[in-house]
């Protein structure tokens, strides 16, 4: 019956008017209507599609061309910098007036933030953050474009981006963190993401083993979809500001 993931919708909707607990895991996928391209599409800048990020983002790439990798954060950043947060981000922002939202996020753009969204946990890091590969520097660096390899200003060591790469740890405070809002949640909209990056996948799994309402916002059913018991086809950018409607 076509359509009818609509009425479910509206369902859940109430359910937010009523008070229900929101958590959200969002992917690459809620920042494409702004142009980011994600990890998985077809990028459409050749440059960077002969590289898989599996490839670019880990230690050993950095270790072994930390040029390379820098080149390809500086254009992530100099593409995030020149777009901005679109309706899926601001859906989010307008359902924390409703009722508890805490976003868990993949991504390292900021948008969620940028969008005006409070409670947001940084499950790999945030790309305008850089820090010393030496020392203890840390710090928010705007620039745009980067020096590259961009350099400590105290100790002169190479500065890495503020992200986790492939083998990496999840810092364990968004780790607890991210896992206390799952467990927590009544339901959990989980927003463009294929699923396919552990540990932020198997959050769906905790979510479904706490009975949570899992609902999927993205272009195709992904690897999570059998832990969804709503899946809402199209772009988060359309579907997300309806479920808001319904709420409001
Ligand atoms: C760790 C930050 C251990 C950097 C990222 C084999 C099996 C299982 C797991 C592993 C394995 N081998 C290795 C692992 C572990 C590995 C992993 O999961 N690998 C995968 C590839 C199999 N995980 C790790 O390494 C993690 N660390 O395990 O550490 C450990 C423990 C203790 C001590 C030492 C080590 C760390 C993983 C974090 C990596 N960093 N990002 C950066 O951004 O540069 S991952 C990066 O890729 C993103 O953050 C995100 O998580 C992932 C991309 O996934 P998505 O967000 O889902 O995006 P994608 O493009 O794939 O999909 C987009 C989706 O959106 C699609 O479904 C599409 O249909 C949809 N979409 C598109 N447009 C729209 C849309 N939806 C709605 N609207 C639209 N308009
Ligand atoms: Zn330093």
């Amino acid at each position: 019956m076509v359509g009818h993931w609509r009425e479910q919708l509206q369902e859940i909707a109430q359910r937010c008017r009523d008070g229900a607990r929101v958590a959200v895991l969002s992917g690459a996928g809620i920042s494409a209507a702004s142009g980011i391209p994600t990890f998985r599409g077809k990028s459409d800048d050749a440059l960077w599609s002969r590289y898989r990020p599996e490839e670019l983002a880990t230690p050993a790439a950095f270790q072994r061309d930390p040029e390379l990798v820098w080149r390809w954060y500086d254009w992530r950043r100099s593409l995030i910098a020149d777009s901005a947060p679109n309706a899926a981000h601001q859906a989010l922002v307008a359902l924390a007036a409703v009722t508890d939202v805490r976003i868990i996020t993949q991504n390292v753009d900021g948008y969620h933030q940028q969008a005006g969204s409070t409670d947001v946990i940084e499950y790999h890091g945030n790309i305008w953050t850089v820090r010393c590969t030496s020392c203890h520097y840390e710090n928010l660096d705007h620039r745009v474009p980067l020096p590259i390899p961009p350099r400590c200003p105290g100790c002169h060591a190479l500065l890495r981006p503020g992200v986790v790469w492939f083998g990496e740890p999840i810092p364990a405070a968004a780790c607890e963190a991210a896992d206390q809002a799952v467990a927590a949640c009544d339901i959990l909209l989980v927003v463009g993401t294929a699923g396919a990056v552990y540990p932020a996948a198997g959050l769906v799994t905790l979510a479904s083993f706490h009975d949570a309402t899992v609902v999927e916002f993205n272009l195709e059913p992904s690897a999570i979809a059998q832990r969804a018991s709503l899946y809402v086809p199209g772009s988060a950018a359309d579907t997300l500001p309806l479920l808001i409607e319904e709420t409001t």
